[in-house]
């Protein structure tokens, strides 16, 4: 295991930051990293979702990698969740969208993982074999006044190959 403390490109102000570096089978600490590599970020904006509008947040990827796969966390804690458009840029650069909004979806708050414990609009096995070094952005798009709420963290899992 390698922790390297990285910062994120010139967006905004670092409220939280966490990364790190595994390197499965590596015996040699002071070597190069393995070809196998799993980058883990996130970030923690706490920022109120605009009502209605667009909030974004971004993160980078500093390491060279080619994705393996990818996995989303995210907390969103909000009044309606059926409000939200939830899409992820990812710096190949490929938009990919995880939420529709949809007038008839019950219920609150976004708490989970996609695709593990979320379902995304669009596989995330789309961005395989992709650029994931540089810039990655969640936006959020709440689509209709009245109710609102909180992008409160998100985060990447990714396996390089
Ligand atoms: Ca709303």
């Amino acid at each position: 295991m390698r922790v390297v403390d990285a910062r994120p490109w010139l967006f905004g102000g670092v409220l939280a930051w966490a990364g790190c570096l595994d390197s499965p089978g590596d015996g040699n600490p002071g070597g190069p990293p393995d070809a196998a590599t799993m980058i883990h970020l996130t970030r923690a904006p706490d920022v109120a979702i605009e009502d209605p509008g667009v909030t974004s947040d971004s993160l980078a990827v500093v390491p060279e990698c080619s994705i393996a796969t990818v996995s989303v966390e995210i907390t969103i804690y909000h009044d309606d969740r059926g409000d939200l458009e939830i899409v992820l840029e990812s710096p190949a650069p490929r938009a990919l969208r995880l939420k529709d909004a949809s007038a008839s979806e019950v219920g609150g708050d976004v708490i989970g993982t996609y695709p593990l414990t979320l379902v995304p609009v669009e596989s995330l096995d789309l961005l395989a074999d992709t650029n994931a070094t540089g810039q990655w952005t969640l936006s959020v798009r709440d689509t209709s006044a009245g109710t609102s709420g909180t992008l409160d963290s998100w985060g990447l899992t990714i396996d390089c190959r």
